[in-house]
């Protein structure tokens, strides 16, 4: 059993402040990692959490030509209505920041410095494609092509998001310009590169060797990469949006979106507490990165690259990426209005996230891709959030209203099966946190739920109801013995569930 870590530093994606949150979001990053960070505190945990808005990159500029207005425009609108709905889910991040913010360009541009001055960087005129109508080099979302991994026409510059493959965009096959749909020109440009290739075996020894208690579906990816070879990879672009690159004749360049936005965490961190070095520098520092499949490759190969290349840094203990969720048998979709946006959901569904939470926390992507459908999300609610343990909760708390005054009656003599059933709670949370501190959500809900099963099974074997005339004592310690589990139950839920564990603690209370 591994020694309790000092301090928790957890990290959750910045999401691109591009567009709104929609359920993939939380499925794929937030809620896990929500779970996981309650948890930590309740069980009194020194943790901080961290996120922000990613706002540079080729995601906000296509953007910000879409909707007619500025990078800047763009990334102050969706930065406030990503942190409201990220509040309005109860996601309680210790710091919710912004990349487009002084200090991150600060830090980012000091990490850069730190690895330039140690000539960590291969400075180099490449070939990069240029579209001669719109003036303009395509990097990243700029340029589409087929992927020449899976064949997907849709690949991007940098990435290819089907096979998850990191890219380069001259590999790209047939590629067009995003921009104005013209063959790209190939055109000579100077940028830094982290030469990935130089760091392959550190990476392999970290990752595969000290680390085989990753997800499969982690490790499967960055294998992969190891096998197909890591190449230098350009940490700068010419972009007119992003973090100036900070040396004399670099006008026009700005850090690459995936070198600066990681930096972002630290940042954060920064903004957060004075003591920022301790979580980020100290070896007791437990950290761990919630993110989707498609960040995999930047979380584990590249970010890590940084870190090691800087060398003042700890790297992650687990980055537990999810799959990710579908909706009604189809890919979620920004671009094409194919989501349930949470802006929307809290309007349509006032008071009920934790409905929201129960079923993605259910239907977690934790290994492979998962589908969201309203059928189950209904099924779902009306079944086992309100059938099994609201209806338990409810019953306990009506039976101490009714006959004993709303307050817990004396327990009489338990018999040996009610001895059990309370020896169960104690198992049931044992298997919580076990679940929980392995990643594993889904088995914690359903852990978390056998509980309620447990107690209607306790009730409906008792029925009290039938002898309280005959037997008021031993109505007592059934009402003793059902209010035990439904306090265990506003108690445990409080990580999967916050918002309802609070009504249920309320109502226990009075
Ligand atoms: N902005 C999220 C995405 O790929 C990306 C995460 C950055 S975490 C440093 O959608
Ligand atoms: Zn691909």
């Amino acid at each position: 059993m591994n020694s309790t870590p000092k301090r928790y530093l957890i990290t959750a994606a910045l999401p691109y402040a591009n567009g709104p949150l929609h359920i993939g979001h939380l499925a794929g990053v937030y809620v896990p990692a929500d779970v996981y960070v309650r948890f930590l505190k309740e069980l009194g945990r020194d943790v901080i959490w961290i996120c922000g808005s990613d706002e540079h990159g080729v995601p906000i500029t296509i953007r910000a030509q879409k909707e007619g207005c500025t990078p800047q425009q763009v990334v102050d609108k969706y930065h406030t209505l990503i942190k409201k709905s990220f509040e309005d889910f109860g996601i309680e991040f210790s710091i919710y920041s912004r990349t487009s913010n002084p200090t991150h360009y600060k830090t980012s541009q000091d990490f850069f410095l730190k690895l330039f001055e140690k000539g960590e960087f291969i400075e180099q005129e490449a070939d990069q494609y240029y579209d001669p109508e719109a003036n303009q080099f395509l990097a990243d979302r700029y340029i589409t092509g087929t992927c020449p991994h899976c064949q997907n026409p849709n690949a991007y510059g940098d990435q290819c998001e089907r096979c998850g493959t990191s890219l380069n965009a001259t590999d790209l096959i047939n590629p067009k310009s995003a921009i104005s749909g013209v063959k790209p020109i190939l055109k000579k440009t100077k940028h830094w590169y982290l030469p990935l290739d130089k760091y392959q075996s550190f990476l392999e020894d970290w990752i595969l060797k000290q680390h085989p208690e990753w997800k499969t579906n982690v490790l499967g990816q960055c294998r992969s990469w190891f096998d197909a070879g890591l190449h230098p990879r350009a940490v700068s672009r010419d972009l007119p949006w992003g973090v100036p690159v900070p040396l004399p004749n670099a006008e026009g360049k700005v850090l690459y979106v995936w070198f600066d936005a990681p930096i972002g965490y630290i940042s954060a961190t920064k903004e957060l507490t004075p003591e920022w070095e301790m979580y980020w520098k100290s070896p007791d520092t437990k950290m761990v990165h919630f993110i989707g499949k498609d960040n995999i490759v930047f979380h584990c190969i590249v970010f890590p690259s940084m870190l090691h290349a800087h060398g003042e840094f700890i790297l992650p203990d687990n980055v537990p990426a999810n799959e990710f969720l579908n909706l009604e048998g189809e890919k979620l979709s920004t671009s094409r209005n194919w989501a349930v946006w949470l802006h929307e959901y809290i309007e349509d569904f006032p008071g009920k996230q934790d409905v929201l939470r129960y079923v993605l926390l259910a239907n977690l992507p934790e290994t492979k891709d998962n589908d969201f459908t309203w059928k189950d999300f209904q099924a779902r609610n009306n079944s086992e959030l309100v059938g099994i343990l609201g209806n338990f909760f409810n019953r306990a708390m009506v039976l101490s209203e009714k006959y004993f005054d709303g307050k817990v009656p004396i327990k009489n003599n338990l018999d040996p099966e009610e001895i059990d059933y309370l020896a169960q709670i104690l198992k049931q949370r044992e298997a919580i946190i076990e679940a929980i501190e392995n990643y594993r959500f889904r088995d914690a809900l359903k852990e978390y739920m056998q509980l309620a099963r447990l107690g209607n099974k306790y009730l409906a074997e008792r029925e009290p109801w039938k002898i309280i005339k005959s037997d008021p004592q031993r109505v007592a310690t059934i009402v003793y013995v059902a209010l035990q589990l439904a306090a265990s139950l506003s108690i445990l839920g409080r990580p999967f569930l916050p918002f309802t564990a609070k009504k249920m603690l309320e109502r226990t209370q009075h």
